[in-house]
């Protein structure tokens, strides 16, 4: 695990499964524009949170890239999940501005809840296929941008699901460091 305090909150990136995050009180979903199940992460938390988040979300679809929506994590062991929409790389452009807009509205909205600790994927860099560096730099330069002004949002985990993945994240975590 790789960790970094930034003004007395603090960053850090594990190797894991999203749904099983239970000392965090938001998961982030790398969502599709209907808030279906799906592959990948959507799948993994469809699967876990049980069919009432897919009834509960549907009147909440579709969404647009770099759009965040909130729901009840039913029988995830967290409060929320907030469902973003990442860019398809190479056809939602500029990619790099519409991920920074899902990582910037699903901080905002998590602090609106006044939760104290929020956990996400690698948005897009599945089977939207963002590079992983390029997520990765996205991903932690726009955290070190929002963070420090959240009222409430005092943690924040980057889940990675494979060692290489871990590493990118990791590596890019030290270099935002204060
Ligand atoms: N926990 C943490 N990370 C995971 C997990 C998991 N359980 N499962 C996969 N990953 P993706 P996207 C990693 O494809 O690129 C879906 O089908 C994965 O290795 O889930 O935003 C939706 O329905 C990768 O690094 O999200 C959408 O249509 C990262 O999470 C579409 O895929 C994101 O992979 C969204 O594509």
């Amino acid at each position: 695990m790789a960790q970094v305090e930034l003004n007395g909150k603090t960053v850090e990136c594990v190797r894991g499964d999203i749904t099983r995050q239970d000392d965090i009180e938001v998961v982030v979903n790398a969502a599709n524009a209907q808030l279906m199940p799906g592959g990948g992460v959507a799948g993994a938390i469809h699967s876990a949170a049980g069919p009432g988040l897919a009834e509960e979300c549907q009147p909440m679809a579709p969404i647009r890239p770099g759009e965040a929506v909130i729901s009840s994590a039913h029988n995830l062991p967290n409060q929320y999940v907030i469902h973003c929409l990442g860019p398809v790389y190479g056809v939602d452009e500029p990619s790099d501005q519409w991920l920074a807009e899902c990582y910037r509205n699903a901080l905002e909205l998590a602090d609106s809840k006044a939760v104290e600790s929020i956990a996400f994927p690698a948005i897009s860099a599945g089977a939207f296929g963002y590079p992983v560096e390029g997520a990765a730099e996205v991903a932690m330069n726009t955290v070190k941008q929002v963070l420090p002004r959240l009222e409430n949002v005092k943690r924040v985990r980057f889940v990675l699901f494979g060692a290489s993945d871990e590493q990118v994240f990791s590596r890019c975590l030290s270099t935002i460091g204060p």
